[in-house]
């Protein structure tokens, strides 16, 4: 194998990844995003490679089966509720973590071939609110900078944007060169955060503040500014704006929750300052009035011509790795493929002819939470999930819960078989995942990148695009999907972006067309537009023409409007949910990552101390709101303001148990994109006793553990095993709440009236889970002391003594250290061995023993061949 440029399949920065032939991944220095840097999730890529729980097979209700049959049920259910009940009554649920390629044929499919809007995707938890503001402002939905221009930018104000965490390469560029240049940073977050370290200014808004602090701002320019100077002819609509912000400056003040003398330092500076850049993500768009956020944000820059030009702009920070690729293929519900619109009746004729379609979808499918919603109440017959986990990430779980189980037939394609959402479907799919699937991913700055396949697919595993390209040809379609690879959609996709393509739309990637094979397969990064015979545009708009009727770009008049919701009980407190550093969504790459998992172990909600009242640190409590509750451990912290909690979005019922933050979101949406308010949800908290803890160390696989009531679960991976910690606010006498493995004997100890509970599950001469409990003012073995009885010998009766005691009762005879990079025993891996592992692959899947250095392998080569000649 040699050296494989790729991209990350993380956040939306885009860094390139290279592989070398011993498996190494490293930041690619010649890739534009990175320039060889990579973050702490994505230098442990290498470590997600072997997935304890993946989906290997197609498996209909629980039994695996051939992929033929599951694309004939897949394709034999579509084609039933059609004919039933109309190309409505069928949708796909998309991600941007699918590649363009991917979501360019589910698009097709969807749209095109089957004729129904109802293809829309997790980017309307994330990008929608951008997708519209920069659609009414700039006739398209266009992130006119670059970078770079972060570098060159004097002033960068970040606006509810987390983004050393979130997007820590972009944030080290920034911070480098605020070392070099002085850049002043303002970061606006109700939020101390890691990105409030580096700040000369952090401006504390009032939640949903957003709109009347940018509407002051535009007041503030107008006043003290010559406005529109540049761009006099390039806008239209300050005079209404101007009104309409006008009219709310009296209450600036409240509805911002910030003092004048922050506003106008912030105010003079942006005045004073040519180089300005806002970035600008979730603490926007997330929110019941993420559209007009969007548009605030933009006017201030299209008002004062600071936009188009090196070190200034609007910059949308998109989440997703293929969050705009996504959209340029149409990934939304309200989209078409290629930036065509669904509401013009030539652009749908352009595509029905592209095509070669009767007609295609005319009319918007249902966005997100309308979609689940549709499904709970039984309008949706077959709904098919792709690369996303809306049974965690969907704001009201439980309708997404209730979704589920009412739709006759769900799909879901996966690369694990044990996601919150996978465990609910019909059907599942084993995707292809990273590493081995092939095609392009757009990033934050319109730069398209290549991603790569290093590894060959395993058995039974096949990518999106070939699932859904095959069931497009059993439901009567074979001429649309002839593809043979993403080479030949991504062809297709570059000549719909160019055809009838009168420079009306931006999106033009035409000059790709005829993209050979190679050239694909060597196509360096690139920022559209890219048009035939012309090339690639970095910077747009520095004409001062935008793609609108009139050429002119829209200052959008909004008014400040708080986040509303009338709960039904006395709900004191604000809940806004973000995320940590080390941790991916729903965490079905990143939670199985020992050191990732270290940074921050447990689920918490950090509370105020103004609000705590006697809760202490450490301590459960219960949140709740109107629709669903979750258990945490209180952090008390003076980080946020009075008034308001913080969660993470990460945990889920396969991490754990209790601490799912899904189910208790509020689920209004904006009126314009139809993004829900992720960030605004009122709760009321409650501390809960802790009257009894738990520690069950399993070894591979995970599983995912029952409910139990008020217990949190939390797991976190650790060195070669699993480690659950239970807390709860009741003794739980029942221990069939534990997950013990099946099949496996059992030693244990119970002190009823002490309340102790210890047992370890043994089978097949090995111990595969030792659990541990007690009441709360008693203390519990430590993990790694556990998880190095798990090695023991459990025939020896002094052994069995040891696994009780939770520590060696005497000195075990010590298995030399064959792997010294992950400490693996002689021991453990003959173990392995005699358990089925028979090659270098399984063992170091199982053990990780020889996948980092490698200089272990030829002993374990030998060790393997060592044991085939015992047994022959
Ligand atoms: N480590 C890590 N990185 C990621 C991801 C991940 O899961 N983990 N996910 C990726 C994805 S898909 C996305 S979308 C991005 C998200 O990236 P970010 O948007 O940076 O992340 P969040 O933490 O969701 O939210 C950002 C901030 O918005 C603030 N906020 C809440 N309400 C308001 C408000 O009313 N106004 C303002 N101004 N701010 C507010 C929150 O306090 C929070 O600090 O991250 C991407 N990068
Ligand atoms: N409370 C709250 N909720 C939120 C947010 C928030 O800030 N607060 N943020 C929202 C945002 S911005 C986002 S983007 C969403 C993210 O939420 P999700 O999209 O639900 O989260 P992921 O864990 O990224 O889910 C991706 C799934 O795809 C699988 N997968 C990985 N690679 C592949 C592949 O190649 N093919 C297939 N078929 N599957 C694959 C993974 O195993 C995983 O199950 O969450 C949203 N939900
Ligand atoms: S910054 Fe984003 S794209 Fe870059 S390595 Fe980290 S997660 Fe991956
Ligand atoms: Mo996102």
């Amino acid at each position: 194998m040699s050296v494989t440029r790729t991209t990350c399949p993380y956040c939306g920065v885009g860094c390139g990844v290279t592989i070398d032939p011993s498996g190494q991944v490293t930041g690619d220095r010649d890739h534009p995003a990175n320039f060889g840097r990579l973050c702490s999730k994505g230098s442990a890529l290498g470590e997600t490679l072997a997935l304890p729980n993946r989906l290997l097979s197609p498996r209909l209700h629980g039994k695996a089966i051939g992929w033929d049959a599951a694309l004939d049920e897949v394709a034999a259910r579509f084609a039933d509720a059609i004919a039933q009940h109309g190309p409505d009554s069928v949708a796909i649920y998309g991600s941007g973590q699918l590649l363009t390629e991917d979501y360019y044929v589910a698009n097709k499919l969807m749209k095109g071939c089957i004729g129904t809007g109802n293809m829309d995707t997790n980017s309307r938890l994330c990008m929608a609110s951008t997708v519209a503001g920069q659609k009414r402002a700039f006739g398209g939905d266009i992130v006119p900078g670059q970078y770079e221009d972060l570098e060159q930018a004097d002033l960068v104000v970040l606006v509810g944007s987390n983004t050393a965490w979130c997007h820590p390469v972009l944030y080290q560029r920034l911070i480098a060169a605020k070392q070099k240049r002085g850049t002043r940073i303002v970061v606006i977050d109700p939020r101390r955060t890691a990105t409030t370290e580096d700040a000369t200014l952090h401006l504390a808004v009032k939640p949903g503040g957003d709109v009347a602090l940018f509407n002051g701002l535009l007041i503030y320019l107008i006043d003290h500014l010559q406005t529109n100077h540049l761009f006099n002819s390039s806008v239209t609509g300050l005079a209404a704006a101007e009104e309409m912000a006008r009219a709310h400056l009296r209450t600036l003040e409240r509805d911002t929750g910030l003092s004048q003398a922050e506003l106008y330092l912030f105010y003079d500076w942006f005045a004073r300052t040519e180089k300005v850049v806002t970035v600008f993500s979730q603490g926007v768009n997330q929110s019941s009035a993420g559209t007009d956020k969007v548009n605030a944000i933009i006017n201030v820059h299209l008002a004062t011509g600071r936009i188009g030009r090196p070190g200034m702009g609007p910059l949308s920070a998109t989440g997703q790795p293929n969050a705009m690729g996504g959209r340029e293929v149409g990934g939304l519900a309200n989209q078409l493929a290629a930036h065509l619109d669904i509401d013009g009746t030539a652009d749908r004729d352009l595509l029905a002819r592209f095509w070669k379609l009767p007609r295609v979808a005319d009319k918007p499918g249902l966005k997100a939470v309308d979609l689940f919603t549709a499904a709970a109440d039984g309008k949706i017959q077959a709904l098919w999930i792709m690369a996303t986990n809306p049974m965690v990430s969907l704001p009201d779980a439980d309708v997404v819960r209730r979704a589920l189980e009412r739709c006759p037939f769900v799909i879901v394609s996966d690369i694990v078989a044990d996601s919150d959402t996978a465990r609910r479907a019909h059907l599942l799919l084993p995707a292809a995942g990273w590493g081995e699937k092939d095609g392009t991913v757009t990033n934050s700055e319109r730069r398209i990148s290549r991603q790569r396949a290093f590894r060959s697919l395993p058995d039974g595993v096949k990518p999106d695009w070939w699932a859904i390209c095959e069931v497009g040809k059993r439901l009567g379609f074979s001429e649309q999907f002839a593809f043979q690879g993403p080479a030949d959609i991504f062809r297709e996709h570059a000549a719909l972006s160019g055809f009838e393509n009168d420079g009306r739309r931006v999106f033009d990637i035409s000059a790709l067309d005829g993209i050979t094979a190679a050239d694909y397969e060597g196509l360096k990064p690139f920022c559209w537009p890219w048009r035939k015979g012309e090339q690639p545009t970095a910077r747009l708009f520095a004409d001062g023409r935008f793609p609108t009727p009139d050429g002119k770009a829209r200052i959008v008049p909004v008014a400040p409007r708080p986040p509303v919701h009338t709960p039904r009980k006395k709900r004191p407190l604000i809940l806004n949910t973000a995320r940590l550093r080390d941790q991916w969504h729903t965490m079905t790459r990143t939670g199985i990552v020992e050191r990732l998992g270290q940074h921050r172990p447990v689920p918490q909600l950090h509370i105020h101390p103004d609000d705590a009242g006697d809760i202490q640190s450490g301590q459960l409590v219960e949140v709740t709101s109107d629709w669903g509750r979750a258990l945490l451990i209180a952090d008390i912290t003076a980080d946020g303001r009075a008034g308001e909690v913080a969660a993470m979005m990460h945990w889920t019922a396969a991490t754990g148990s209790g601490a799912e933050i899904g189910p208790v979101v509020n689920p209004a949406v904006d009126p314009v994109s139809g993004q829900p308010e992720l960030k605004h949800t009122p709760v009321s908290i409650k501390p809960l006793a802790t009257r009894w803890q738990g520690l069950l160390i399993l070894r591979d696989p995970p599983v995912t553990p029952p409910k139990a009531a008020e217990t949190l679960i939390v797991r976190q991976p650790m060195e070669g095993a699993w480690v659950y910690r239970l807390t709860a606010s009741q003794y739980a006498a029942d221990p069939s709440t534990i997950p013990a493995p099946s099949g496996a004997e059992f030693v244990s100890a119970v002190d009823r009236t002490r309340g102790k509970i210890r047992w370890a599950a043994i089978r097949n001469g090995q111990v595969e889970a030792l659990f541990f409990a007690a009441p709360a003012d008693q203390k519990l073995p430590d993990a790694e002391a556990l998880i190095a009885l798990l090695a023991l010998n459990p025939s020896d009766p002094d052994m069995q003594a040891s696994l009780l005691a939770g520590r060696l009762t005497q000195t075990a005879p010590r298995s030399p250290q064959i792997c010294i990079c992950f400490g693996i025993t002689q021991e453990q891996i003959e173990t392995a061995i005699a358990g089925g592992c028979q090659t270098t692959e399984a063992l170091g899947a199982k053990l990780r023993c020889g996948t980092n250095c490698g200089s272990c392998l030829p002993e374990l080569k030998e060790m393997i061949r060592h044991a085939a000649i015992v047994h022959a």
